[in-house]
């Protein structure tokens, strides 16, 4: 469904709106080794499409703060009418002291983004006064011109409020029509170059994310998709060579990360933007997220005449069945097509990998170790299956959440629900990949044959010792096999320093 185009214009002439982001990289344990630092585009389209529509915006992005000292400030010197949070799940208890600080300074509190939609509750308990569901430009244009107005709000479309304990929501909005009109996020409200800046010292190159569209037609069965459903709508070539070209000119980027969920599904259009960043001259390198079954091959040497540097890939198994269960529709010969073009093609590919996945067995994980070793991507993330709020898996395993506290967590290293197997057996199968991704770049120093035989070791040792040490094999079962009690080995210090970049649980799609 999308907005048909006589809707009413919405304005938001003189309201003065603030947008937080309230997340704190220090706060973040993964920041560190993980966490690639972009700003959030919601964020910033928000703030640009409001601004279009007369609203006086200011954005206090936290993610460089220590405190919520910007945000309180912002508060107190701007006098906002409305106060516009985004939320991840991860960021949940600052975005509800964010709340906090509004309802004390009694401003309009509205809560928007992934995690707010899934659990609308906790936010309007803890402080925020409306939940905006799905896309946010109109609904918050026209939030923020009631607020200025002082008039109520409960019954503007897309919004979830809580009165007399009970939760109200009003009917969904339809989509914006034209994404090619949404103009480019607001860069110029945020310290750009503290981002940027970071970049080129960690990496030498300026980048930022860009969005080419919205949505994704898929339907995998743990991913989130709470603001846009499974909706597509793709921007055109034209539109994001200006946004590119603006980058380039005024902020000196070089490396850019298409966020898409996934980038150039299709063909023309990607051959409208290979033409256009040829004639338009415009250059640096980049990256995407593609699935194997859209990636196009015959494209490749052109994608990567154009600057493509890396290819993120939602491998997820090397079993066919487990990809079927995850409703991933893609096939092994595909992964295998296309790891081996990319690898023609001199493109460095990352692969997310995913254990733990409800029905999978040891013999499921083999199999994607095995697949692994054939193709030995440059970088890969091997995380345990995060069950988001909101999707079919959540759904799933929602009796064998771990903890309260688990139950509010989108990522981290630990198993959330109760699997099959307990999450020591999780652990060290990761360390299995990294130790085969150790071996992989150990490839040319050493001679194959003592690589075969280190490998050969650690497969022997997972099976007799390390795991029926951690499925809990009874004793004498292992006393019988003169199975010793061994101490589990971590990956040699001088072995994971040549290990490829891995996250062990980054649930990002
Ligand atoms: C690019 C991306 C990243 C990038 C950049 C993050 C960033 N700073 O933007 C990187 C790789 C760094 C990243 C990291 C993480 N990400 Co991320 N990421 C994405 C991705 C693919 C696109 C985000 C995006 O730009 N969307 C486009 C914009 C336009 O949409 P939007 O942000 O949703 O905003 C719209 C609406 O939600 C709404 N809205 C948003 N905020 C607000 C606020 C108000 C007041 C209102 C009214 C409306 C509103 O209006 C906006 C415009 O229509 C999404 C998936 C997706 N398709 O959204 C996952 C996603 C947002 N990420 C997710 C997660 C879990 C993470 C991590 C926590 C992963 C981890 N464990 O490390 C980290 C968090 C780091 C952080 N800084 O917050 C989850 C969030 C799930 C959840 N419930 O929290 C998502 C949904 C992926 C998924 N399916 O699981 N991510
Ligand atoms: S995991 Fe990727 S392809 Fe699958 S539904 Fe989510 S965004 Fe779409």
């Amino acid at each position: 469904m999308t907005e048909p185009a006589a809707a009413p214009r919405l304005d938001a002439s003189g309201a003065r709106v603030l947008l937080v982001d309230p997340y704190l990289a220090q706060e973040d344990p993964m920041e560190r080794k993980f966490v690639e630092l972009y700003p959030s585009l919601g964020v910033l389209t928000l703030a640009a499409f409001l601004r279009e529509r007369g609203a006086k915006v200011r954005v206090s992005d936290l993610t460089f703060a220590r405190s919520l000292g910007p945000v309180r400030q912002a508060i107190r010197g701007f006098h906002p009418d409305l106060l516009g949070v985004h939320t991840k799940s991860l960021t949940l208890p600052r975005a509800l002291a964010v709340a906090r600080l509004g309802q004390a300074a009694r401003v309009l509190t509205v809560a928007g983004g992934p995690d707010a939609v899934t659990r609308p509750e906790v936010y309007l308990e803890g402080g925020f006064d409306v939940v905006a569901t799905g896309e946010g430009e109109l609904t918050l244009t026209e939030l923020a011109g009631r607020a200025l107005r002082n008039e109520p709000v409960s019954d503007v479309r897309g919004i979830i409020t809580r009165a007399d304990g009970a939760l109200h929501r009003t009917p969904g909005r339809p989509f914006l029509e034209d994404i090619d009109a949404l103009p480019h996020p607001a860069w110029d409200l945020i310290d750009m170059e503290a981002y940027l800046g970071r970049w080129e010292r960690r990496t030498g190159e300026r980048r930022s994310a860009v969005l080419t569209s919205r949505g994704c037609p898929f339907d995998c069965s743990w991913c989130s998709k709470p603001a846009f459903g499974r909706s597509f709508r793709q921007q055109s070539p034209a539109r994001v060579l200006d946004e590119l070209e603006a980058l380039v000119r005024n902020y000196r980027v070089d490396y850019v990360r298409f966020c898409d969920d996934v980038f150039g599904i299709q063909r023309r259009w990607l051959v409208g933007l290979l033409d256009g960043l040829e004639e338009r001259g415009l250059r640096f390198r980049f990256e995407c997220l593609a699935r194997v079954d859209l990636l196009k091959p015959d494209l490749l040497g052109r994608l990567k005449q154009a600057g493509l540097e890396r290819v993120y890939l939602g491998v997820e198994s090397g079993s066919q069945r487990m990809l079927d269960v995850m409703n991933r529709g893609t096939r092994l010969t595909q992964v295998e097509q296309v790891a081996t073009s990319l690898r023609e093609a001199n493109v460095r590919q990352f692969w997310f990998l995913m254990l733990g996945y409800p029905g999978e067995t040891l013999e499921d994980i083999e199999e994607t170790l095995r697949l692994f070793r054939r193709f030995s991507p440059e970088e890969y993330s091997v995380s345990i299956a995060v069950p988001v709020p909101g999707t079919r898996l959540y759904d799933t395993v929602r009796d064998r959440l771990r903890s309260h506290r688990a139950k509010g967590r989108s990522g981290g290293v630990s198993l959330l629900f109760e699997a099959a197997y307990p999450q020591s057996m999780y652990r060290w199968e990761q360390a299995r990949f990294r130790w085969e991704a150790a071996l992989q770049q150990l490839r040319g120093r050493l001679d194959a044959s003592v690589l075969r035989q280190l490998r050969l070791a650690v497969d022997e040792f997972h099976t007799r010792v390390a795991t029926p040490l951690l499925l809990g094999t009874p004793t004498r079962a292992r006393s019988r096999h003169r199975i010793p009690r061994p101490r589990l080995p971590k990956v040699p210090a001088r072995l994971s320093a040549l290990r490829p970049r891995i996250s062990v649980n980054r649930p990002v799609r």
